[in-house]
């Protein structure tokens, strides 16, 4: 069984990344059967800042060390470092339909944004299937929002094979036990995100602790005064509950005020933020260690990755 977690680079990583994926990542990771990658080809999709992309490219593999990323166990790999998902990318693009990539909802909506549309945001999920095909990969963790590029994995996968000849595993979609979709705390109605136009509802990894009491502080509630689970009425309250339980691993106990509720959150988020922050200062200090550690994931995976490209080489009609 191999899992692979994919990160953009994109912007400051936050809590739902935490919660969502960074933690089950780590207490599910296993020698030679874990990938952690920084998706920098896939930051690219839109305009961006060459020097920008390098230094969050890094901010995040260190980030991912800092919250428990053990590269014993994990290879944690830069997706650019590693040219056979660029290659496998354009032999899965000849087996892509031009509809099926141009009906992609992140597609629909960002190239409806307006101005020019970069080719690569059309063609990114194929790339995504290629990250996933060329490890091998057999479960791959997914939120709602990205059962769709699974699922075109799992096509090009299944009509290469039926074409071409058994090349690729096709891989299952699983939503680990322990993951958590954390919202915005300013719009409950949206998830945390790095993109979200306004930071003001978002938890970043390494906000300072004045930043995230004040951005708790400010969590949007509601007039009903009562603390209870009720995502439908009280998204707001029903979300810092899940932060709670979230960051302390146990059920929230009875509250009689919002303020009160607030105050716990803001203490058990500092709990699960403050050590992470501290270990990042430290690894920051030393990015030789961290680019290390990638050239160490990049070795890890590489065999596998040649071997699956040889493979659809062949298949597909190409000289050795
Ligand atoms: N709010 C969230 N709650 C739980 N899990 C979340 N993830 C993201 N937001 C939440 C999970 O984090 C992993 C990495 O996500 P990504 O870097 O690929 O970006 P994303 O899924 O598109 O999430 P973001 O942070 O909201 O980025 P933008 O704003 O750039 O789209 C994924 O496993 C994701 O499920």
């Amino acid at each position: 069984m191999k899992r692979l977690t994919g990160f953009q680079p994109t912007g400051n990583l936050h809590l739902g990344n935490l919660l969502g994926a960074m933690r089950p990542l780590v207490q599910e990771q296993q020698e030679g059967t874990s990938i952690a990658m920084i998706a920098d080809l896939h930051a690219m999709t839109m305009e961006h800042d060459p020097q920008v992309l390098r230094r969050k490219t890094l901010e995040v593999a260190t980030l991912l060390l800092a919250a428990g990323v053990d590269p014993k166990r994990t290879a944690l790999i830069a997706h650019s470092q590693i040219p056979e998902h660029t290659e496998l990318h354009y032999l899965l693009e000849c087996v892509c339909h031009f509809g099926e990539a141009a009906r992609m909802i992140q597609f629909k909506e960002k190239s409806a944004a307006g101005g020019p549309v970069r080719l690569s945001l059309l063609s990114y999920p194929v790339l995504m299937a290629a990250d996933i095909l060329v490890h091998d990969v057999d479960q791959v963790p997914v939120g709602d929002d990205q059962n769709q590029h699974l699922e075109l994995a799992r096509t090009l996968a299944t009509r290469f094979n039926a074409r071409y000849g058994e090349t690729f595993v096709v891989p299952e979609g699983v939503r680990p036990e322990s993951a958590a979709r954390i919202m915005d705390l300013a719009d409950p109605a949206a998830k945390m995100s790095k993109s979200a136009r306004s930071s003001a509802g978002r938890i970043g990894l390494l906000d300072p602790p004045e930043t995230i009491r004040r951005t708790i502080s400010r969590a949007v509630t509601d007039t009903v005064g009562i603390v209870r689970h009720d995502p439908e009425h009280q998204p707001g309250v029903t979300n810092l509950l899940a932060i709670l339980a979230e960051c302390t691993g146990e059920a929230p106990g009875a509250y009689t005020s919002y303020g009160a509720l607030k105050r716990d959150v803001t203490d058990a988020v500092e709990t699960l933020l403050a050590p992470i922050r501290k270990r990042y200062a430290e690894l920051a200090d030393d990015p030789g260690y961290v680019r290390e550690i990638l050239a160490e994931g990049k070795a890890l995976v590489r065999p596998a990755a040649l071997a699956t490209v040889r493979r659809a080489r062949s298949a597909i009609g190409l000289l050795d």
